[in-house]
């Protein structure tokens, strides 16, 4: 591991703490990070309360965000200053108390053991604090879905508490501007190579949730299906597609096995059929054209990446 700013050998460890309009919670939780961290970051979101203030005034350097962008904007903007603050571990933490600042060293130790490039605080793994079980449903579907479009498995693929070595700072690159963008960091993690654990944390669910939870949790889905769909192409359009046609093909057979006997036309199951057939056409034409674009945009990349390197 390299070291940070202060050049002493001692890594640099920076907590990131997004915030919107949290003024009742956020000093508390500055102040108990600064404990555990040698910086503190507060990403102001476009507050429209007193939190920037009470975060400067517990110690934590406060960069604004001139309106509202959402938490993975706000991420996005804590991974970019602490890079620039030279950070050999940034962790990332809610700033309405959710999660304990206390487990802090928990959270960065595989980094600091070189054994990880990304630690995701798991809620699903302590036993104890576990979300209440709405919650829990629409996380299940979220972390299914994500582990399934990534191909790396993370049991709690929505937590915000996590870790992330200068070389996951480096590598990252996202850009989702809201909760999709726990989901859209795995994707990224597994095409960076990335090596990620999960350790237990315990979330404290004081307060009733802020926003609706199904409206929520679909809007993050369907960031994700949108996520997935550009990534995998073939695993969204293409495999239901192929079952599609593969069921349409069935009951026509069955449509002509019918005829053959009875030389009766089984016409609800022939349209059914048709119907299916039409909609697996579909699904393949969309994921032969998804992938196509991947693959011409991949190339393009690659190309600037390359003329990019040779400027330099
Ligand atoms: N809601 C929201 N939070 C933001 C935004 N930008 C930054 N944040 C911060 O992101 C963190 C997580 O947001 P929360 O609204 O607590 O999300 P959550 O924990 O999934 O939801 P709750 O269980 O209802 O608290 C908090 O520290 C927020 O202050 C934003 O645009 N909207
Ligand atoms: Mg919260």
């Amino acid at each position: 591991m390299s070291p940070g700013e202060r050049g002493s050998g001692k890594p640099l460890i920076v907590a990131a703490i997004p915030c919107f309009n949290e003024e009742r919670f956020i000093g508390s939780v500055v102040l108990k990070a600064k404990k555990h961290v040698d910086r503190v970051i507060v990403v102001d979101d476009g507050c429209t309360d007193g939190s920037a203030e009470i975060a400067a005034s517990a110690g934590a350097t406060v960069f604004r965000h001139e309106c509202n962008q959402g938490v993975g904007a706000a991420t996005r903007t804590a991974m970019r200053k602490a890079r620039e603050m030279g950070a050999d571990i940034m962790v990332r933490l809610d700033g309405d108390g959710q999660h304990d600042a206390d487990e802090i060293p928990k959270v960065i130790a595989p980094i600091l053991r070189g054994e990880a490039d990304v630690v995701v605080g798991s809620r699903f793994l302590a036993g104890k604090e576990r979300p209440p079980l709405f919650r829990r449903i629409g996380q299940r579907v979220l972390t299914a879905t994500t582990n399934i479009g990534s191909g790396t498995r993370i049991r709690d693929s929505q937590s915000g508490f996590r870790a992330f070595s200068a070389k996951a700072l480096e590598k990252l690159d996202l850009g989702e501007d809201g909760f999709s963008v726990e989901s859209e960091m795995q994707f990224a993690i597994s095409r960076s190579g990335l090596k990620v654990v999960e350790v237990p944390i315990a979330v404290i669910y004081a307060e009733r949730a802020k926003r609706n939870p199904v409206g929520h949790g679909l809007s993050v889905l369907s960031r994700v299906l949108v996520l997935l769909s550009l990534r995998q192409p073939m695993v969204l359009f293409g495999v239901p597609g192929l079952l599609l046609l593969g069921g349409g093909l069935f009951l026509g057979m069955r449509v002509l096995d019918i005829y053959d006997r009875t030389s009766v036309l089984a016409i609800g199951t022939f349209l059914t059929g048709i119907l299916l057939c039409l909609m697996g056409v579909l699904a393949l034409f969309a994921a032969v054209m998804l992938q196509s674009m991947k693959e011409l945009l991949r190339s393009q990349w690659e190309r600037f990446r390359r003329a990019a390197e040779e400027e330099q």
